[in-house]
């Protein structure tokens, strides 16, 4: 198997943490890369690189950086939460310009989903990747929408999507619901290389975290067809961080963690599910 692809890759988002962390991982691996981001890129250019300031709105902007690319990693757009009219420019309306450039030049995306898309889920619950989106705000709204707009492309016009539901991507976890949700960059990097170099991916979902014991939420993803599996764990830091609570009911309860509690205006707890049943 060939371990570098025959197209250069297209990374948006490249001056974002994660976007530079991936710049760096994948130039290293002497992938030829088209970064592009709407802030400047902070760093040395990998080898063979070439980075363009541009804004996921500008439709034409991105049709022409996607030219020639295999595949888009497409880690731009807002990525916390946000009010309403902040999300929707880059998010939604960016991602549409991003999935045509995809259709276009017959790529393959590479989408930066979240944990945030099933964030109202409560953490005594494990979820496999098929179940519904509960989306904690306006940006995980959008990542639920960014994942459906993958599975239109894909049906519709054959562009192959991997959607990473990416947990919490930080150098070190630094709270106690981290000791469950943490990713760390070797990981994401390593899942991001399979998710490029995997013959065939389909319109596929994987949950973006690290092999940590206390990840009993999130199951049942394409990580066995990637041929991928985490090799870092948030486990190390158990004793330090065990304690590291909100204090937050709100919070606490709930997979998304402190975005459940932006604006949250109900005055009595959620009931559980959907359809309304009460809290015991
Ligand atoms: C995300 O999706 C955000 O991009 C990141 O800033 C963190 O909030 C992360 O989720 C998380 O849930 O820890």
């Amino acid at each position: 198997m060939t371990d570098t692809p025959a197209k250069p890759v297209l990374l948006t988002g490249a001056s974002g943490a994660l976007g530079r962390m991936l710049a760096r991982s994948l130039g290293a691996l002497g992938w030829k890369l088209v970064l592009t981001d709407i802030a400047p890129f902070p760093d040395p250019l990998p080898d063979g690189a070439t980075f363009t300031r541009a804004d996921l709105q500008d439709g034409v902007a991105i049709l022409r950086l996607a030219e020639g690319c295999g595949t888009i990693v497409h880690m731009g757009g807002v990525s916390v939460e946000r009010p309403f009219e902040e999300v929707i420019g880059p998010n939604i309306r960016g991602l549409y310009h991003v999935y045509e450039a995809a259709r276009r030049e017959k790529a393959r995306m590479i989408f930066a989903s979240s944990n945030h898309s099933i964030g109202f889920y409560e953490r005594t619950e494990s979820i496999g990747a098929d179940t519904q989106f509960l989306p904690d705000g306006y940006y995980g709204l959008s990542k639920a929408y960014g994942e459906l707009m993958g599975r239109m492309y894909w049906f519709k016009h054959g562009v192959e999507s991997v959607n990473i539901r990416i947990g919490s991507a930080t150098p070190e976890p630094v709270n106690a619901r981290m000791l469950a949700s943490w990713m760390s960059y070797p990981d994401l990097a390593r899942l991001i290389e399979r998710c490029v170099l995997t013959p065939k991916v389909g319109c596929s979902v994987a949950w973006g975290v690290s092999a940590n014991a206390r990840m009993t939420w999130w199951r049942d993803d394409a990580r066995d067809a990637l041929g991928w599996a985490p090799q870092d764990s948030a486990d190390p830091f158990t004793a330090q961080l065990a304690g590291v609570v909100s204090g937050d009911p709100v919070e606490e309860r709930y997979m998304g963690g402190a975005y459940c509690s932006i604006g949250y205006s109900r005055d009595q707890p959620a009931p559980r599910g959907l359809f309304g049943e009460t809290d015991d």
